[in-house]
């Protein structure tokens, strides 16, 4: 028997996958953009690692809307699952597979689980009673409902407090799963696993909600009422449940049902997946009870975020309120809409979505910070950036013009500081599912870097040296040079190490910005991303005199 070990596992990221029934907005495009950096700082790391999406297909809500469209279900689905490719498309996303639940593969692992919780004892029939949302497909509990006005049409309607969506009331005989079973397993879990959920608030919830109790859930619906699903195998005239269905997909991509021990080959368990809080529930006790039950490794961790709004409203398909991503990514790029989204979104909080902040962290940020700073090392006139890095390059502290005593010494060091200390400071923020805090940590130490050159001036240095005078604490020409080539040597090792690090972000920028520093293919990795790692990273590439020279973020066509 061949049993994989963890070093055959890639990392797993995942993201929801997206109901079909409206076209994705901006918080989709976030919940992928989120994975897809998670995903290529583990690559950038040397890992393997893969990405999940895909889209949700079956349910009452899909059925409901299909049926609205005047559509047969599946070639609704089929569009409504090539808008989302397109969007991941669109978005650079590096997915490594897209799964739709309409898959083959995928009704046949479901089949396969259902049969194994049933053989189990886990599954059995009752009638039930209860309010059902089917824009939320799930029932709530009595306490969870109250009456509403529903304004379009000014009749009074029973709706789930939480979410504000109408719910019915549904008799019905269904098959049930015993998640009040898992409750003593699934504290013990948490328990062990305190940081299974970042954030932690949402880590408290989940636990508190368990220990209130848990009723069994209704896991099937009558065939006659949800003909758009996957049957139960054993009892065609019922319908499985689209969340049961919904949350295998996680396991179907990474190739289940598995030979016993087979899981990891195909990723299982998941490193980390990300969801919307909106779904907390689903994915935090019913997912984990369900492979409990089907004696499966739980995922690692989840990384659950915050929503986006618009005009402080929750950006929901359902109500409309909200931004077309695709025009989004026409208007401001796609590189630039990764940034803000990483950069504004919110995990903990809220984030309310605006143009004008885009503008204005495409302008500060990008253009102002990193735009600037690569201008003026590589447009500069009075060095020669080829020599300064080859002077430096590898051993920059015994090399170093500015020893002890120096009137530059203390700004020196402290900026050495910042860049040896940076790549870590990067990597341990996206390690805590924070990638929000990495960037904005990382563009805090470009906005230092152009404060240090602003400081250090080697541009007085340089018109010094042409005019053949020496500004103060310089000694000879010689020293001159060596002073300014240090100078603009750590300018360029942020802009180096920047670059590294922001691919996963702006694959794109990334690519150029390294491309102008004349940085080698193979040197990109987050290994290389030291303060004068090498020798040789691929500098002889850089034309003598300056960098390729050119604009790496041009005005937006806004502001023309
Ligand atoms: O819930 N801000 O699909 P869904 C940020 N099919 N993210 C948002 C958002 C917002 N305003 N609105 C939606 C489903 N999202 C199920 C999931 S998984 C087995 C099944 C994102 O199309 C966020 O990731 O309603 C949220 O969890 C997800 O879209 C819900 O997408």
């Amino acid at each position: 028997t061949t049993t994989a070990t963890d070093d055959t596992k890639p990392y797993y990221v995942t993201t929801p996958i997206f109901y079909v029934n409206a076209a994705p907005h901006a918080g989709h495009l976030y919940t992928m953009v989120l994975a897809d950096v998670l995903k290529r700082w583990q690559v950038l790391k040397g890992k393997r690692a893969i990405l999940l999406t895909g889209t949700d297909e079956h349910g009452m809500k899909i059925q409901q809307a299909s049926a609205k469209a005047g559509s047969d279900p599946k070639p609704f689905c089929d569009k409504g699952a090539d808008i989302f490719k397109h969007l991941a498309a669109r978005a650079e996303l590096s997915n490594d597979h897209f799964i739709r639940t309409t898959d083959p593969a995928h009704k046949e692992a479901v089949e396969y689980a259902w049969h194994l919780l049933n053989e189990r004892g886990y599954i059995y029939q009752s009638k039930h009673e209860g309010w059902y949302s089917v824009s939320d497909e799930t029932f709530y509990p009595e306490s969870q409902v109250h009456l509403v006005l529903d304004p379009p049409t000014g009749r009074k309607v029973m709706a789930s407090i939480e979410t504000g969506k109408e719910v019915e009331w549904t008799s019905e005989i269904n098959y049930h799963f015993r998640l009040s079973a898992f409750r003593d397993k699934l504290l013990a879990y948490y328990e062990e696993n305190p940081d299974w959920i970042t954030p932690q608030a949402k880590m408290k919830e989940v636990v508190s909600a368990v220990s209130a109790g848990l009723e069994d859930l209704s896991i099937s619906r009558p065939s006659s009422r949800l003909t758009w699903g996957i049957r139960v195998p054993t009892d065609p005239t019922q319908t499985i449940y689209v969340w049961l269905d919904a949350l295998i997909n996680y396991a179907t991509a990474a190739g289940y049902p598995w030979a016993p021990g087979s899981e990891h080959a195909g990723g299982w368990p998941a490193d980390v997946q990300i969801i919307g809080k909106d779904i907390l529930r689903f994915h935090c006790i019913y997912w984990p009870a369900f492979l409990m039950a089907l004696d499966l490794p739980l995922p690692k961790r989840f990384l659950t975020h915050a929503h986006w709004t618009l005009g402080k409203q929750k950006m929901a398909k359902s109500t409309g309120n909200v931004v077309n991503p695709f025009f989004a990514l026409d208007r401001f790029g796609t590189d630039t809409m990764r940034y803000y989204m990483i950069h504004d979104g919110g995990i903990d909080n809220d984030a309310d979505y605006d143009n004008i902040h885009i503008i204005e962290r495409y302008k500060k940020g990008l253009q102002g910070g990193l735009g600037n700073l690569t201008a003026r090392i590589t447009r500069g006139k009075g060095w020669d950036v080829r020599r300064a890095i080859e002077r430096f390059s590898g051993d920059y502290k015994s090399a170093s013009p500015f020893s002890q005593g120096h009137a530059r010494k203390s700004a020196i060091a402290e900026f050495e500081q910042l860049l040896v200390e940076l790549p870590q400071a990067v990597n341990n923020r996206m390690e805590a599912l924070r990638p929000n805090l990495a960037l904005k940590g990382l563009m805090d130490n470009i906005y230092a870097a152009n404060a240090f050159l602003q400081a250090q001036a080697p541009w007085d240095i340089a018109a010094g040296l042409k005019k053949g005078e020496l500004v103060p604490n310089v000694s000879s020409k010689e020293d001159a040079e060596h002073q300014m080539d240090y100078i603009i040597f750590l300018s360029v090792e942020m802009l180096r190490l920047a670059g590294i690090m922001l691919q996963p972000v702006m694959p794109a920028k990334a690519k150029q910005l390294l491309d102008m520093l004349g940085v080698a293919d193979d040197r990109r990795g987050f290994v290389d991303a030291q303060l004068s790692a090498d020798k040789d990273y691929g500098v002889s590439r850089l034309p003598q005199g300056k960098g390729q020279a050119g604009v790496l973020f041009a005005p937006l066509m806004s502001d023309s």
